[in-house]
This record gives C-alpha cells, structure tokens and sequence, in this order.
C-alpha cells in the first residue's frame, strides 16, 4: 500500500505549504489558548490529513510508512498539538483495526475515521500500569454476548475529543496473554474523563483519565474477534507509532536548528553576529550531524517496514524501531538543549520559540514507551539474536 509517487509530492508539497503558512502563525494562538482552533481542525479534515494512512478502499490516502513518517518530519516543524488533532487517528487510535481488525470491523470504523467522522484515540496506560504495559487491571468480564469494562485509562491523548477507543483490557489471566483489545464507542454508559492534565509542554494536546464503570461493550468489538491478542496488537501498533514519533523529533530539530541559525545571523556580539564565533558553530553543527543521523535511520526503518505486511510483526525490525524512537528523541532533546543556549536569555523566554520546542520535546522521550523501554527492547533483540 502506498500513494502514486507524483500524487505524494503533491501532498507534502501541500502539508509544507500548511506547516508553513497556517500552522506556524498559530502557534501563540496555541500557547494561550491551550486550544487547536476549529477552523484549523477543519481545515485538516478538508485536506485528508485524518486519513492519510487509511487504505484507499476505506476512503483514506493510503501512505505507506515511509511516506508517513515524511509527513510526520514536515508536522515536526510546528508544535506538536496540531499533529496530536489527528495523529491518534491515523495512528494509535486506529491502527489497530487495520493490522488485526476483522474485515467487518474495517469497513464499520475506517471510513469514518478517514473522514474525521469519528476520532479515536489509544487506551492503553493505566495508573498502575505505565512501562509494565502487561499488568493492567482494567477488567472485562464477558456476560452474555457482552464484555463488562471497569476500570482506569491514564493520560490518554486526544481522549476529550474521542468518539472512540481502541483500549487494552484484560479478558482473561495475569501477563500479556491475558490483554484483549477493543473498540469501545465514547459515549457507552458508564464511561466518565477526568480533568484534562497540566502539562509542562505541548500545549493544545488533550490528555486525560477515562473512567469505565460497568460499560458493556459487544463481544464483537474485540479487535480481530479473537481474546488474548490485544497485547500483541498494541505493541504492533506501538512499533509503527515510536518510528513515527522519530519522524516528529527529526522535524522539530530541523525547526529549532532553523530558529538557531537565524537567531546565531542576528544576534551580535562582541562587534560580529554570533554565528561566526566558532563556539556558536560547534553546537549547530552537532545538532545538524545528530539530526541527518537520526533521520536517515528513520528513513531505513520505515522502508523495512513497508517490505512486510501491515499485521505481520518481525522482531528485528521492532528492535530497530526501538534504536530509532532511542535515538532521535534523545537526539531532539539535546538539539532543543543547544537551541535554547545558542539563543542565551532570550532561549528561556517564551516570546522564541526554542522555549516551547525544549518544553514539547521533552515528552518524546516518555510517551509511546520511555528511553529506558527502548534499550530493554533493544537489549532484548540483541541476546536474542545472538
Ligand atoms: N509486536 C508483536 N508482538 C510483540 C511485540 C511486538 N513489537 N512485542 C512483544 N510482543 C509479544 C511477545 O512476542 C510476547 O508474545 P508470546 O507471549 O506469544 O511470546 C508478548 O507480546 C509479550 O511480550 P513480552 O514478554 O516482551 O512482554 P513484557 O511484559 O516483557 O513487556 C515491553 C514488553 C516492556 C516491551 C512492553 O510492555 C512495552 O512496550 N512497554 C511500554 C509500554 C508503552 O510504550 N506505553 C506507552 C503507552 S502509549 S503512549
């Protein structure tokens, strides 16, 4: 699956084009609001952008992995909210029904998810259950041709705005075989969200807890109609979404080595700019190297990934997703770092935007499985190879 190449060029010549000229002028509107304003939000729908990984049959744009993670590079460039609107969408959110879903399943949510129809969004933390994916205790009791759900989500983005979710509970014994995945509409009785979260960063994103008391969900929406296979899917899905969040860090270091090398051409000091001060140079040009050597490993990874199918899932390639998500968001981290010190004072005052991306960077290295999860895979992988 994948988009002709001359109808691509066209779209991210596009997305480039909206980055650019819609996107970045937004971004205080953003920062004080702590809002996507609507008609952004609809302006995405119009352009397909909540449907650009969902197969042509189901009314999406269908862009196979290396061509997403080039769209998600140019999304990098602004905050990270603006991607949030819709990256659950055609990511976390809805992914899962593609690689696993029953045909049914396919063709009742993804025409609606490519729409913008329905938003979804991925359940899978809970307050006892970060990094240990494995043990959460959100049960689901079959009653009948029904499951009963109860239990807690934690800082599940996009959550307010969901129409649904695939979410990650347990149908059955402790550990990873025990973990169901399902499709759960948003407005079942039973299902409450807490208070939005505070964050220190990426501001506009929703996050939230979704409470589930007694919410009884059909046994038809386990994901692939079978129990026990919701852990797998969700680290199927994991894997596309980390090489995608390194796409995203690769983008937003080129924005902030930009901001840098701006910033170094205008500011002089000492009678010159401070950009010929070789000090100044030293640190962009780390940042530049960093940046081309974490984008070309996407780039590798994510053609890896379109060499096999969609729902079939190779340890070796998950291992080298896990060095991608390590490296670049680490990577962006210390770009974000040296931005902030190439622009001196004015780097820690919210007027540049080196401020936000230090505060948005540094969830990357958190969300979609910490640094630390990623060297466990890896190490993993490694023994496992021999
Ligand atoms: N694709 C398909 N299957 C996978 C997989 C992958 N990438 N990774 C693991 N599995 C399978 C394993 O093969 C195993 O199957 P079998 O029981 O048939 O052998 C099963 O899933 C359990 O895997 P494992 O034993 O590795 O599970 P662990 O409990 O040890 O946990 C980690 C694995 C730590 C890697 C997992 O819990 C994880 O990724 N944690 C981070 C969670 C996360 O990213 N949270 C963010 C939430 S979204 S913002």
């Amino acid at each position: 699956m994948a988009l002709d190449t001359e109808s691509f060029e066209l779209l991210l010549a596009a997305v480039q084009r909206f980055v650019r000229e819609r996107l970045v002028p937004a971004e205080n509107i953003l920062e004080e609001t702590d809002d996507v304003p609507a008609d952004i939000i609809e302006d995405m729908k119009a352009m397909g952008l909540f449907g650009l990984t969902v197969p042509e049959e189901f009314g999406g744009i269908g862009l196979c992995v290396s061509q997403e993670v080039q769209v998600n590079y140019e999304l990098g460039r602004t905050a990270t909210a603006f991607r949030s609107v819709f990256g659950t969408n055609i990511g976390i959110g809805s992914q899962g029904i593609l690689m696993d879903g029953t045909p049914e399943q396919k063709s009742d949510y993804l025409p609606k998810v490519a729409s913008g129809e329905l938003v979804m969004s991925f359940a899978l933390t809970e307050p006892d259950a970060g990094s240990d994916a494995a043990s959460l205790k959100t049960r689901a009791e079959l009653d009948g041709d029904h499951y009963v759900l109860s239990g807690t989500k934690r800082f599940i983005t996009n959550a307010p705005r969901a129409g649904a979710f695939t979410l990650m509970a347990r149908t059955g014994g402790p550990g990873a075989g025990g973990v169901s995945s399902f499709i759960v509409p948003a407005d079942l009785p039973g299902i409450k969200l807490g208070k939005t979260d505070k964050k220190m960063g990426q501001r506009g994103t929703k996050t939230c807890d979704v409470i589930l008391e007694n919410v009884r969900v059909p046994a038809a929406n386990i994901i692939g109609g079978v129990p026990g296979q919701g852990f797998k899917t969700a680290m199927k899905v994991l894997d596309r979404g980390r090489l995608n969040i390194s796409a995203v860090a690769c983008g937003m270091a080129q924005r902030i080595l930009e901001e840098s090398v701006g910033y170094a051409r205008d500011r002089k000091q000492f009678g010159k700019a401070i950009g010929e001060f070789q000090l100044i140079q030293a640190m962009l040009a780390d940042s530049q190297a960093e940046l081309l050597a974490g984008w070309s490993l996407v780039q590798d990874v994510a053609r890896r990934f379109d060499g096999k199918p969609a729902h079939v899932s190779d340890p070796d390639i998950s291992m080298r997703v896990s060095c991608a998500k390590l490296f670049c968001t680490e990577m962006v981290g210390r770009v974000a770092d040296r931005g902030v010190q190439v622009h001196g004072g004015a780097g820690y005052i919210n007027e540049y935007p080196v401020e936000r991306f230090y505060r948005d960077s540094r969830l990357l290295r958190l969300y979609e499985g910490t640094t630390q999860i990623q060297q466990i895979i890896i190490g993993r992988e490694l023994m496992r190879q021999g």
